[in-house]
């Protein structure tokens, strides 16, 4: 089972966007772990972008994220980082495919709604740079083996 966080940045935040997220995501059949409605720390979204230091954007990057509250979540299923990637659409909302959150709700790359983490491993970093141990559940729901078949 992996895991990814998810975050409704700033933007999706303000325009009333995080039911809609969390809706394409469950309607998916991921399973929600942890969440909570936070306002970034500058040195938490330094830490989050640190691969991105150096970049043309990466000012701009760290003003948008830390510019107003966030909806952070943490999410698994079967497949977690790339159904949810595939969900969120492609980073530059012109070039995402039809019917994901980006096409369908944004169209500047700098106001692109949401996170999600790239990689298996990726996913498990960012899960615990975001939440403690104690603000993830572990549980299960009774239509999981009718979602994930192991
Ligand atoms: P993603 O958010 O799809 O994982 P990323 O990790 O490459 O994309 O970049 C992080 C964020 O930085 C991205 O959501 C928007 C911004 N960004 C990336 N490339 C950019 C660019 N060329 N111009 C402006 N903003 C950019
Ligand atoms: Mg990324």
């Amino acid at each position: 089972m992996e895991r990814s966080l998810v975050l409704v940045k700033p933007d999706g935040v303000q325009r009333g966007l995080v039911g809609e997220v969390i809706n394409r995501l469950e309607r998916r059949g991921l399973r929600l772990v942890g969440a909570k409605f936070m306002q970034v720390s500058r040195r938490l979204a330094e830490t989050h972008y640190a691969i991105h230091k150096g970049k043309p954007f990466y000012d701009g990057l760290i003003e948008y994220i830390t510019s107003a509250p966030v909806m952070a979540m943490a999410w698994e299923g079967p497949q977690a980082v790339d159904a949810i990637r595939q969900t969120m659409g492609s980073t530059r909302p012109t070039e995402a495919a039809p019917g994901s959150i980006r096409h369908d709700f944004a169209l500047e790359i700098g106001r692109n709604l949401t996170h999600a983490s790239d990689t298996v491993e990726n996913g498990v970093k960012e899960v615990a740079l975001w939440f403690t141990l104690g603000e993830l559940i572990e549980w299960r729901r009774a239509v999981d083996c009718w979602v994930f078949e192991k």
